[in-house]
């Protein structure tokens, strides 16, 4: 049976630490779905479907697996994208006790609905400190990002402060 595994967030933007998890999850199943998910309780700083092609720049770019799909979902819970897809696991990538505290809930929830499984993956000890509100903060006050996000990602960024 073919394992499907997806990896949903907010992805705003992807950062070396989603990037990181992606690849190794894809060298764990046999298909990757990567997922950018709206978070209600976050302010939105790109547009969905541009997450979605920074993400697929990034990925090509390392030519990462083609068992990587990216794609968004906003019609509902995320475990509805789950079992559409025939997706059985969803991975998060976890940096401290923080995030498992922040996931815990919801990968109890996820498997009370769906019976989806929740795999927490360690981050990098060299991507611990990343994260996607620490890139936005250092790119709107003009900082290099470079370290924290894929080139693509970089790049946009530098391109949109130029504009
Ligand atoms: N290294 C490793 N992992 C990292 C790093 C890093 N440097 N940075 C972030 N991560 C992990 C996060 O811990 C998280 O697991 C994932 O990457 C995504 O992070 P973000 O910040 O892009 O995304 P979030 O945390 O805003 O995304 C939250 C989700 C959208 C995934 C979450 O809200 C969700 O699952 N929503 C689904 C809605 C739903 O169905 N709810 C009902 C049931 S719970």
């Amino acid at each position: 049976m073919s394992r499907i595994a997806v990896v949903p967030g907010s992805f705003d933007p992807v950062t070396l630490g989603h990037l990181d998890i992606i690849e190794r999850a894809a060298g764990v199943f046999d298909a990757v779905h990567v997922v950018v998910v709206h978070n209600p309780g976050k302010q939105a700083m790109l547009p969905i479907a541009q997450r979605v092609a920074l993400i697929e720049q990034a990925i090509a770019d390392r030519a990462l697996p083609s068992s990587i799909l990216v794609t968004s979902w906003s019609v509902g819970l995320l475990v509805d994208y789950c079992t559409d897809v025939g997706a059985t696991v969803l991975v998060k990538g976890v940096r401290s006790q923080v995030d498992v505290a922040y996931e815990t809930p919801m990968a109890i929830v996820n498997r009370n609905l769906a019976g989806i499984e929740t795999v927490f993956m360690l981050t990098d000890p060299a991507h611990a400190h990343v994260s996607s509100s620490l890139v936005r903060q250092v790119a709107a006050l003009g900082g290099d990002v470079a370290p924290y996000v894929p080139r693509a990602v970089a790049e946009f960024l530098v391109s949109q402060n130029t504009d």
